[in-house]
């Protein structure tokens, strides 16, 4: 069985996300997502909108996600990559030549991000839409 691992924050889930999960579960039989714990995401100074509970919830749901972790830090992947047997580490390429320290220990796959899209986007979007709504009132 071969094995994926990808990383991430993943809130207010959106087709960039499932983009990835998609092409990430493509390269093998099993894929793990490592969720980026409330806590981590201060150290990464991100603010989910929805807890981790709720993100994780989120992703168990998605048919190409198999096992969802929590990620605490940045100094994990290679225990989570040895202890998990991990064949492929995928990302969007945002990362590109982030984690090729990896390399060691198994394949590493930098994929195109989803053009358009993401969570900071939908943050804005909605904040000016609300806004332009109060004002134009
Ligand atoms: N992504 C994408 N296209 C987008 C938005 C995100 O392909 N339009 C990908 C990112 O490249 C990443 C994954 O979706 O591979 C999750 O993105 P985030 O939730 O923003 O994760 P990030 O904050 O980059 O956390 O240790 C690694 C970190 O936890 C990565």
């Amino acid at each position: 069985m071969k094995k994926v691992i990808t990383y991430g924050t993943f809130d207010l889930l959106h087709v960039g996300h499932i983009n990835i999960l998609r092409r990430a579960k493509a390269l093998g039989d099993y894929l793990v997502v490592v969720l980026s714990t409330d806590e981590f995401n201060a150290i990464k100074n991100k603010k989910a909108y929805y807890s981790y509970e709720d993100r994780k919830t989120i992703l168990e749901s998605i048919r190409y996600v198999d096992e969802v972790l929590p990620e605490y830090n940045w100094e994990q992947k290679i225990d989570d990559v040895v202890n998990n047997k991990i064949d492929v580490f995928v990302m969007g390429d945002d990362w590109a030549g982030k984690f090729d320290f990896l390399k060691d220990y198994c394949e590493v796959v930098y994929l195109p991000r989803t053009e358009g899209i993401s969570t900071t986007k939908i943050k804005t979007d909605l904040f000016d839409k609300n806004l332009a709504a109060k004002v134009l009132k």
